[in-house]
């Protein structure tokens, strides 16, 4: 008998994680980016690539863009070729970093004429979330300043209020909004929406429409991001998480890579929380792929989640209440520890198997060919990078 049980297997089958369409082109540091044969040249060609990480795990349905990164001239071309290739469009990331216009803040700047055009982008992303039937819009602002003195961080915190507003109010009814926050990076001084508290200010300022998004990455070292989860889940406004790891800042590792028992911690929290096959409540991926092979990097990183959602759900909940109830601290880690500790690997390989699935998603995809395939056929014009 499997050590996944009937109700485990149920829970697990639901999951759904959503691809960031930027893993797919090239990507680097500030130092390098490191092009790979293949890559894709045009959102068309990310999306195939997403579709071979759906089909060898079942994990990830859906594929969000990044505009203008993504911006085609017909998106329910787009929408279609997805659907043909079994996924769909998922959240719209707007973006507000890449323009001179910008340099010192967007949605926050002192002039109303760049507001203005950086609310008038939004915009354009709700226009494109109904063509390509989205339902969140995800701005992550790069806003923020380098040295005390240089800027009025309450002007700036108002404006920010006041232009997400406007935003807020051009949403359609099913649509919703997600605020991420980022301490740092890239300004050093201070970030306008640096971290949870300020993210749940601004949207519970707004309304229901409007939820926090958590990138795991984005948060102090020796933070503890379990307890924000919970507190966001306890608050109705987890709206998402953006999944990756780090060892010293915003490193958009594979999730689960540096740490994986920090991903159990967060998975036992959502789990706790009623998040995890809860709609509200959406799990996407944000990294870049820099030395590694694009494909195989997401296909690793949906069955790290897995691997952790199984390790989480073997958790004994009411034992541990119970531990938790008698003050019997050691019994409670214990339990909690068993359960991070389980090898659930070899279960899983026998669960995807009977589900039609590859035991070994990562072989079964190196077999297929599709990277040889891929490095022949894509052959000419510019290759997707690190911001196109
Ligand atoms: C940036 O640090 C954020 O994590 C954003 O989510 C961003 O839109 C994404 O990483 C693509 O650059
Ligand atoms: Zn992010």
């Amino acid at each position: 008998m499997s050590i996944l049980s009937e109700a485990v297997q149920a829970e697990l089958a639901k999951q759904a994680i959503e691809l960031p369409s930027w893993a797919f082109g090239n990507s680097g540091t500030r130092f390098k980016v490191f092009a790979t044969p293949g890559t894709p040249r045009d959102p068309y060609e990310k999306i195939a690539d997403a579709a071979q990480v759906h089909r060898y795990t079942a994990l990830a349905p859906t594929v969000a863009l990044h505009i203008p990164w993504d911006r085609v001239d017909d998106y329910d071309a787009l929408k279609r070729h997805a659907e043909g290739l079994g996924v769909e469009l998922g959240t719209i990331n707007s973006n507000t970093f890449q323009d001179d216009d910008y340099k010192f803040g967007a949605l926050t700047h002192e002039d109303a004429a760049v507001r203005r055009k950086a609310i008038d982008h939004h915009f354009e992303c709700i226009d494109i979330m109904h063509a390509t039937g989205s339902r969140d819009l995800k701005i992550w602002l790069a806003e923020g300043s380098n040295y005390p003195g240089q800027a009025d961080l309450r002007g700036r915190q108002d404006r920010l209020h006041e232009s997400l507003q406007e935003i807020y109010a051009r949403l359609g009814d099913d649509q919703r909004l997600v605020l991420e926050y980022k301490f740092f990076e890239p300004a050093f001084y201070h970030t306008d929406v640096p971290d949870w508290g300020t993210s749940y200010a601004q949207v519970a300022a707004l309304g229901e429409k409007a939820m926090v998004c958590l990138d795991t990455g984005h948060h102090a070292p020796g933070t503890n991001i379990e307890f924000i989860v919970m507190q966001l889940l306890r608050l109705g406004k987890l709206g998402s998480f953006d999944f990756n790891s780090r060892f010293y800042a915003d490193d958009d590792l594979i999730v689960g890579a540096a740490d994986p028992f920090q991903l159990f911690r967060i998975v036992f929290e959502v789990l706790r929380g009623g998040g995890l096959n809860n709609p509200d409540v959406a799990f996407m991926l944000d990294q870049c792929h820099n030395v590694e092979d694009k494909i195989p990097g997401q296909i690793r990183s949906v069955l790290n989640v897995q691997e952790m959602t199984a390790r989480a759900l073997l958790v004994d909940r009411e034992a541990l209440a119970a531990a938790q109830r008698s003050g019997d601290v050691l019994e409670a880690n214990r339990i909690f520890m068993d359960a991070f500790y389980t090898d659930v690997r070899p279960a899983l390989a026998e669960w995807r198997e009977s589900r039609g699935l590859p035991a070994d998603p990562m072989a079964a995809f190196a077999e297929s060919g599709y990277l040889a395939q891929i490095a022949a056929d894509r052959v000419g014009g510019v290759q997707a990078g690190w911001g196109a």
